[in-house]
């Protein structure tokens, strides 16, 4: 439990997620006037002198390769939890029986049985005053956070169809090396946990309407790589040899959402050209909204109680004092990829302090691994329509 007026943090992980969160415990609390102050006291890697390293350039006060001694310590109230999926259950689990507070990258684990056990765990814990969030970052890109509004005040009258399309192309290269993200060991599925996730979150957040059926296909484009060599990710080389390709490259479904709208979703990193484009359409009786992450800083509003004669999609540009988590800069002036990321940690943090729920909740991260377990089953089942249960 927090028992001074500091949040005194455990990063697990060092790569993308790790300096993402990074940035936001650096930043959000200069920008943000927080009842808590995150200290960033010590991060947690597998490779002794790279995690030293990434403790230096992140931010870090010490490193560790000893998540469960770190976890066991007095001096740790959060634990932020940016490594790959296979290892969020048990960490997430031992932290929150340790009395810490958790923040969890999505998707919140490998599989449904996993999540079930992290979300049985938040709520006992949640009963001794500890809180858990999921990172579904982009709740809280203001446009989104914005269309969500407009949305559920009626705006756009009864929702009956959402389109979701997640589109990365970092893999087109099939010489590209093989990363964590391509086995299934380690991330539990490809493009539709990684990025269909938050296509799902997204559409459901929006709406408010949660997805009860699906009917999806996976695809894999590419079934081998070469290993990689030196250095991390993509960016990494290429050894001689090579690797199988065991996720999904590309994830297409349909789906039934509990208010009677339907909606479909599309995830992969195979769509060369489109970088990260995450295309949310809303479409209801008397208006519609389009968001586009490429685009963060706006939202389009279709409504159909404008004037016959000018009716058409208006751009609303989200940077304006009016707009949600507008602490950055002056009127017209954008955020970025990493700045949901300190509204994240900004409302944690309130969260933790003034002993409400976070949102989303581990229950959601469940939620949102079923719609995913369910997919993966319709279409080992050539696209049946498939209950989420
Ligand atoms: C984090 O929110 C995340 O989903 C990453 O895990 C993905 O790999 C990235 O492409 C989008 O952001």
């Amino acid at each position: 439990m927090t028992s001074t007026s500091t949040l005194r943090v455990a990063m697990i992980g060092t790569g993308f997620m790790g300096a993402a969160h990074s940035q936001a415990f650096r930043v959000a609390p200069r920008f943000f006037d927080l009842p808590l102050a995150p200290e960033m006291t010590v991060i947690v890697g597998r490779d002794a002198a790279k995690t030293q390293a990434a403790a230096e350039k992140l931010g870090w006060a010490e490193a560790s390769t000893d998540w469960r001694a770190v976890i066991a310590r007095d001096d740790i109230d959060l634990v932020d939890i940016c490594s790959p999926g296979d290892s969020h259950a048990e960490i997430a689990i031992a932290a929150l029986e340790a009395g810490k507070h958790v923040l969890c990258e999505k998707p919140l684990a490998n599989t449904v049985e996993e999540a079930r056990a992290m979300a049985d765990a938040a709520r006992a814990a949640a009963a001794r005053g500890i809180r858990s969030m999921v990172g579904f970052s982009y709740r809280r890109v203001p446009a989104l956070t914005l269309a969500r509004d407009l949305v559920q005040a009626g705006r756009i009258g009864e929702v009956r169809q959402a389109r979701a399309a997640y589109l990365q192309d970092w893999l087109v290269d099939e010489n590209g090396p093989m990363t964590w993200r391509l086995d299934k060991k380690l991330a539990g599925s490809g493009s539709l946990g990684d990025i269909g996730a938050h296509a799902v979150d997204s559409v459901q957040f929006i709406t408010g309407q949660t997805v009860e059926q699906v009917s999806g296909h996976l695809r894999t484009f590419v079934t081998e790589r070469p290993l990689l060599g030196e250095g991390v990710g993509l960016s990494g080389t290429a050894s001689d040899e090579r690797g199988i390709v065991t996720v999904d490259d590309a994830a297409w479904f349909t789906g039934q959402l509990s208010g009677g709208a339907v909606a479909s979703f599309e995830a992969t990193r195979y769509a060369t050209g489109r970088k990260n484009g995450l295309k949310i359409e809303i479409f209801g009786s008397r208006g519609a909204i389009v968001f586009d992450l490429e685009r963060m800083n706006e939202l389009e509003f279709y409504d159909g109680t404008d004037a016959a004669g000018e009716q058409g999609f208006r751009r609303i540009f989200v940077t304006e004092p009016e707009h949600p988590y507008a602490v950055w800069w002056p009127t017209g002036h954008g955020l970025g990829y990493e700045h949901p990321f300190s509204h994240q940690l900004r409302d944690l943090v309130f969260d933790i302090a003034e002993g409400r729920a976070p949102s989303p909740s581990f229950d959601d991260g469940l939620q949102v691994q079923q719609v995913l377990d369910a997919v993966e089953r319709s279409a080992a089942a050539n696209a049946v329509w498939t209950p989420v249960s």
